[in-house]
């Protein structure tokens, strides 16, 4: 999920461009504002901590980019492309370590583990937005 500030910073079409060029297949993408309902269920396992209610605030502040990428070792390569948590710990060359100064205004959220993932894909997702398309480049990433 690209969070507020990219599409404020015109960043959406160059992190996407990344994601594309690593080879994740695209099989969901809408654009949308996240209720706080949403952003409560999403980040329920942070509730009551110190950044808590900042980060609800920012992913409610304007639209998000919505997406589900698919993969083999998905959530492992798709958090390596990412990047830390912390920008001072995000490696450069990984989205957050090359867009990002402030970890309560990192521009990206992708999922930890295959579980949260389904998770995640159900609270955001129908099943009708997503898409298995027949990928002709199956094969060659
Ligand atoms: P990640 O899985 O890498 O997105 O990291 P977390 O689930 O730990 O954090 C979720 C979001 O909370 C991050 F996008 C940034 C924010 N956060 C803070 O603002 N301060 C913190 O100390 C930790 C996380």
């Amino acid at each position: 999920m690209l969070k507020p500030g990219v599409i404020n910073r015109r960043l959406v079409g160059e992190v996407i461009e990344r994601l594309e060029k690593k080879g994740f297949k695209l099989v969901g993408l809408k654009m949308m504002h996240v209720s706080e309902d949403l952003a409560g269920k999403h980040y329920a396992e942070h509730d009551g901590k110190p950044f808590y209610n900042d980060l609800v605030s920012y992913v409610t502040s304007g639209p998000v980019i919505a997406m589900v990428w698919q993969a083999d070792d998905c959530v492992t390569l798709m958090r390596k492309v990412v990047g830390a948590t912390k920008p001072t710990e995000a490696n450069p060359g990984t989205i957050r370590g090359d867009y990002c100064i402030h970890t309560d205004r990192n521009i990206i959220h992708a999922s930890d583990s295959d579980e949260s993932a389904e998770r995640e894909i159900n609270l955001w997702f129908k099943p009708e937005e997503l898409y298995d398309w027949a990928d002709c480049e199956d094969g060659w990433y």
